[in-house]
């Protein structure tokens, strides 16, 4: 079952039909109060009968979000863990890394409000400041306020790499900043975990013409998405749920950065395509 937010409202796919609701408005508050359910896939069903069917015009595609906070965590893959060890060796933060990597506690860092983070189709930043930025194509969580995953999404976390490459300290000036972050374009309801065989894909797109690509499963992902979840979730309350970036396992080469206008695409079948454009 797949949950989009909309312009008018929410779209939702199920069992090859689509069904929306007829809301006077349908504001944040009202996504929220659908999607921090705590058995949402029922709840879903459940609204069933007071929805209409869907028009055949494809509506306009918000970010999936409402209130959330949006956490991340990172080097939850062996390719983010080597290529940030040799990026900030000359900083002396390289073996930061590699002791994450292996450490019971996963590395988790607060990565947007929902101001900052953009939509399907709308545009992401690299900062003015910055030299060498990349996109990170995470799974994403959709975490109810008790801590259930009750969805996924595709996240973007862009990061500044040369910023971050710098000073670990930096880290929060390399990944918070406005549109530093994409979600979507819809959640996949389900309280099952995705498959480890699940694929991860990213193109970019420079003039129409693939700049680069990669992809990975989440098999390469280290830790259990539910353990990320309980660190995140010790001593810290989510009123409203939250979403939570898994980490990137696809790191483009050194020689690789992003451009304005360059088309970033990123693929989860289960869920769909986040496209955005840099600006
Ligand atoms: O340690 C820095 C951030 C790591 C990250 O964002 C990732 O591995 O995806
Ligand atoms: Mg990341």
């Amino acid at each position: 079952m797949k949950l989009f937010r909309t312009l008018g409202g929410f779209l939702l796919e199920y069992q090859g039909n689509s069904y929306t609701n007829k809301e006077a408005s349908f504001d944040a508050e009202a996504w929220d109060a659908l999607i921090k359910h705590h058995e949402l896939a029922q709840h879903l069903v459940q609204l069933l009968p007071s929805l209409q069917p869907a028009s055949a015009s494809a509506p306009e595609l918000l970010a999936p979000i409402g209130n959330q906070e949006v956490w991340a965590a990172g080097v939850t893959y062996y390719r983010s863990r080597d290529a940030r060890m040799e990026e900030s060796k000359s900083a002396g933060g390289g073996d930061f890394y590699d002791r994450v990597y292996s450490a019971e506690r996963p590395e988790l860092f607060f990565k947007a409000t929902p101001h900052r983070v953009a939509g399907p189709n709308a545009r992401v930043a690299i900062r003015d400041d910055a030299r060498w930025s990349v996109p990170e194509p995470e799974l994403a969580l959709l975490v109810s306020p008790a801590g259930r995953i009750t969805g996924y999404t595709i996240g973007n976390d862009m990061s500044s790499r040369d910023i971050e490459g710098e000073n670990p300290l930096y880290l929060p000036q390399a990944k918070v900043y406005d549109r530093s972050c994409a979600l979507g374009p819809c959640i996949f309801v389900s309280s099952e975990p995705l498959p480890k065989t699940t694929e991860i894909s990213l193109e970019i797109l420079r003039n129409g013409e693939i700049e680069f690509s990669g992809s990975t499963t989440l098999a390469a992902l280290k830790r259990e998405p539910q353990v990320l979840v309980d660190f995140l979730f010790r001593n810290n309350s989510f009123p409203n749920g939250c979403f939570l970036l898994t980490g990137t396992g696809i790191v483009p080469p050194d020689s690789f950065g992003l451009r304005k206008a360059d088309e970033i695409r990123i693929t989860i079948p289960q869920i769909g395509t986040l496209a955005n454009f840099v600006a």
